[in-house]
Formats: structure tokens, C-alpha cells, sequence
């Protein structure tokens, strides 16, 4: 999957979030060439300053209208709560035929915000990278942030085919697998696989942090088994998450309540001391993970 061509898929990127996904594309198409130029919108001048220094844009703007208007490629990359505000600025900003593209964790909410600002002729293909760190910011992006995870599309059925293919070809020489599913599937399954385990990350290290004093400092001191793990994931970028949970509310919603009814039967089989029952629970967990690690 790595990337042989040399040839710029695009003219002009223009990405709007310079974050760490939009900074680790912006090195990516840097390093291997596959677009001729890079520009990009971000919210403070300070940030506007640091992604030149970097030298991962070649022009970098606080203005999105600004940003975007040579662009064949637009990536949003910003927290979601974002898009209808940035979705109004792209109304007459873009020229005919480029394409709009994002990167949010959460893939109905970037269609009911974006696509009906945009203007006849500009193509739209959600996408959503399965991949990133507990970092945020313009300097913790890497190049191979991408290399062998998965990317979902959830084109908008009928959009233009060539659109679609092209923001494939993108990711796969990002280095990622590629795969087409609709945005209420994945906002389902990411609802499942990123959005509870991070709700959880953050309830057990808000718990953690609710203890008084002396029990916390502790508990840092021995961090060194599950806890920290968590402390990883709780360490993620909070207007992100925010975000995530307000526009995947019935996803969300919906499997929380599983994991609330399984917690509390556990809870039970503890405190009844069913043995048998944690057992095979934790069993069949353990399979799971074989499927994920071999
Ligand atoms: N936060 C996750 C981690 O550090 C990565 C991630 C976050 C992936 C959000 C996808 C996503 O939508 O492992």
C-alpha cells in the first residue's frame, strides 16, 4: 500500500483544521508529492504562523473563503461542531467541479451540516480516517499517522464516481485500506468501536480524579497497568469529543445503554459471587481480541 507514485493527485489541497489529522496529510502529500500545492484556513494567527513554520502549507490563511478558493480538494478537518459554521463559507467560494471531503468521527451529522451549502457542480465525499493519538495540534502530526488502518467513505448515493475514486486514491497512498459503507452504518458501528470506549476512558479517569487527595496521588504512582491506558485515551482533545457525542447522540445513546444493563449484571454476579458467570463472560471477551491482534 505504500505510495510508488510520485505524481501529484492534485493541483491544490486546501484544508480547513490544521490539526493532527489535517497536519499529518499536509506532510504526508509533502513528502511523497501528490499534490502540487497545499493551502489551508485555520482559526488563530498564531496557529496561521506555526503551520508555516513547519512548512507543512504553502499558504496558510485565518480566512476559510480565502483558503479554498483555487482548491480541486477541500478537507475539513475540524472538530465536527464546526461544519455547519465552515459549511456556510464554502457556499460560492469554491470553483466548479472541486471536491469537499472531511475527516470527523462522525459521518451523518458532516452530511446534514455541509452538503447543503454547497453549490451546484462541487462533489462531496464524507470520509472518516480510523486512526490518531491521544494528541492534538499542527505539531503532532506525523506522516505515517495512516499507514495500514482503515478509511470509511460514506458517499451520498449518486455522487459522481470520479469524485469518490479520487479521495480513494488520496488515502490509499496515505497508506490506508479503503472501504464505501452508508454514514447510519458507521455512525453504528464507530458508535460501538471508538465513541463508548472513549466515554469510558474519560468516566473511569473522572472517577479516578474525584478521589481525595492522597487515594489520587497513588493512584498515579501506580498507573502502571489498565489505568493507564485509559489515562491515554481521557487525554484526547475535549472540544473533539464533545463534538462526537453531540452529533452521534442516538449511536451513542443506544449502545450505552447496553453497556449500562451488561455493567450491572456484573455488578450483580460480583456481589452474589457467581463465579461461573464472570467466567464466561471473560471468555468469550478474550476471543475478540484473538480476532483483532492475529
Ligand atoms: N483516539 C484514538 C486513539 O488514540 C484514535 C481515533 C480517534 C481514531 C478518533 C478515530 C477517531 O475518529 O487510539
Amino acid at each position: 500500500m505504500t505510495n510508488t507514485a510520485s505524481q501529484p493527485l492534485f493541483e491544490t489541497v486546501a484544508f480547513i483544521g490544521m490539526g493532527l489529522i489535517g497536519s499529518s496529510m499536509a506532510r504526508r502529500i509533502k513528502r511523497d508529492g501528490l499534490a502540487d500545492k497545499i493551502t489551508c484556513a485555520v482559526r488563530s494567527e498564531a496557529t496561521r504562523d506555526r503551520v508555516l513554520e513547519l512548512g507543512i502549507a504553502d499558504e496558510a490563511y485565518c480566512d476559510i473563503k480565502q483558503a479554498v478558493g483555487d482548491a480541486d480538494l477541500v478537507m475539513v478537518c475540524a472538530p465536527v461542531g464546526a461544519n455547519e459554521a465552515i459549511g456556510a463559507q464554502l457556499t460560492g467560494a469554491l470553483k466548479k467541479g472541486a471536491i469537499v471531503s472531511d475527516v470527523g468521527s462522525v459521518k451523518q451529522s458532516v452530511i446534514r451540516d455541509i452538503a447543503p451549502h454547497l453549490d451546484e457542480g462541487v462533489h462531496f465525499v464524507p470520509g472518516h480516517p480510523l486512526a490518531g493519538t491521544e494528541h492534538s495540534g499542527p505539531d503532532s502530526g506525523f506522516p505515517e499517522l495512516f499507514e495500514e488502518r482503515w478509511c470509511i467513505l460514506t458517499p451520498i448515493p449518486g455522487e459522481n464516481e470520479a469524485a469518490i475514486a479520487k479521495v480513494k486514491a488520496l488515502w490509499e497512498a496515505c497508506g490506508m485500506y479503503v472501504e464505501c459503507m452508508d454514514a447510519d452504518h458507521h455512525d453504528r458501528i464507530l458508535g460501538i468501536t471508538s465513541h463508548l470506549p472513549h466515554l469510558i476512558a474519560y468516566t473511569i479517569v473522572g472517577t479516578a480524579t474525584d478521589l481525595e487527595d492522597a487515594l489520587r496521588q497513588e493512584v498515579i504512582k501506580f498507573s502502571a497497568t489498565g489505568f493507564r491506558d485509559f489515562t491515554r485515551i481521557a487525554a484526547s482533545d475535549p472540544t473533539m469529543w464533545r463534538d462526537v457525542f453531540l452529533n452521534n447522540r442516538e449511536a451513542v445513546l443506544d449502545v450505552l445503554g447496553r453497556f449500562q444493563e451488561d455493567l450491572m449484571a456484573l455488578q450483580r454476579a460480583i456481589r452474589w459471587g457467581e463465579g461461573d458467570k464472570l467466567f464466561e463472560l471473560f471468555s468469550r471477551t478474550r476471543e475478540i481480541r484473538r480476532g483483532i491482534v492475529d
